[in-house]
């Protein structure tokens, strides 16, 4: 819906001549209209009368009541321009209408000022803003999940960004409701997920300070008097050879003592296997695969007799050792 204000006046046939003042006050008028809140566009037609006076039709468009009433209000507007040329119009000619339009001429309207604001300045601040919340809250999640979970959770994350992409792309004149829905739903997921995954992540972390079984203080001394430990500081195992005994189950007590993240890794008759980085699981990692500053861990070992080479896969150089199964 659009409110238009439409001013008409008729300069006398005299003094036709005299008018180009009229129409450049108008014309610059315009540019300060289209700074106005609700502006749509402003029309300036002349139309000669058979019997030579000039009719002169201004119509501004406003997108709503108010900002008509506030154009018809302001000091200046098209009616207090024309006004001030009384001199050069037929007496009584002024006349102004405040009109709501049925529409049909919609298309022709110009851009509205803080449309175009919008463009240049919105677009490119919700796009940065919408990219940092999906950045943060995808890293959240995909941390506080297993490695597999994460992988299956990329995967599909990303088919959701290409089938709305697709649809998008070969849809452009999908509704608005479309966009603003897909963004709403995207930011409210990434926020309530990032914020899950926070709090999962904090929980789990009071849960290995209070010495849960699955992730003991890091303090030296064994949880299970005797078991044996792997102690890592940065960056270095302060054990770098360990014997155990052969054809059991073993398991090894490890403690992160250092700030940095590191683990430990056994080769198996492959080496480290892979791309040599230990998943969730896997067959001579410790569990957790990666293991905090401050935090502690446990790795399984049932190997036959042998010597097998260990490290930490986040410092290969540094952090090396050698297990020796009886
Ligand atoms: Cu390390």
């Amino acid at each position: 819906m659009e409110y238009v204000q439409t001013v008409l006046a008729q300069v006398a046939a005299t003094r036709v001549a005299d008018a180009d003042k009229l129409f450049s006050e108008l014309e610059s008028h315009r540019a300060i209209a289209s700074t106005m809140r609700g502006f749509q566009g402003m029309r300036v037609s002349r139309t000669a009368h058979p019997e030579g006076n000039l009719q002169v039709v201004v119509e501004t468009r406003w997108s709503n009541n108010n900002n008509m009433v506030d154009y018809s209000s302001a000091t200046e507007n098209a009616q207090t321009i024309i006004e001030k040329h009384q001199d050069i119009l037929v007496p009584g000619s002024i006349e102004t209408h405040r009109l709501q339009s049925e529409g049909g001429e919609v298309a022709e309207s110009a851009p509205h000022f803080y449309d175009r604001l919008a463009l240049a300045l919105f677009v490119p601040l919700g796009v940065l803003a919408f990219t940092l919340v999906a950045v943060y809250g995808l890293s959240r999640i995909y941390l506080a999940l297993p490695t597999a979970g994460a992988s299956i959770m990329a995967i599909v994350v990303a088919v959701i960004i290409l089938g709305l992409s697709f649809y998008f792309v070969s849809n452009p004149k999908a509704p608005r409701w479309q966009w603003i829905g897909v963004a709403v739903i995207g930011v409210a997921a990434l926020g309530i997920g990032g914020t899950v995954a926070g709090i999962v992540d904090e929980n789990e972390d009071h849960h290995a300070e209070g010495g849960e079984p699955t992730a003991p203080p890091a303090n030296e001394t064994p949880t299970t008097p005797g078991a044996t430990v792997i102690v890592m500081t940065d960056n270095a195992f302060e054990q770098t050879t360990l014997t155990i005994p052969g054809g059991a189950e073993t398991v090894i007590e490890v403690q992160n003592e250092g700030a940095a993240i590191h683990n430990v890794h056994v080769a198996g008759p492959d080496g480290f296997g892979g791309d040599g980085v230990c998943r969730a699981g896997a067959p001579g990692c410790s569990a957790p695969p990666s293991i905090r500053a401050g935090q502690a861990g446990t790795i399984t070992l049932n190997l036959p007799p042998g010597t097998y080479d260990y490290r930490c896969d986040f410092h290969i150089a540094e952090m090396t050792g050698v297990l020796t199964v009886q």
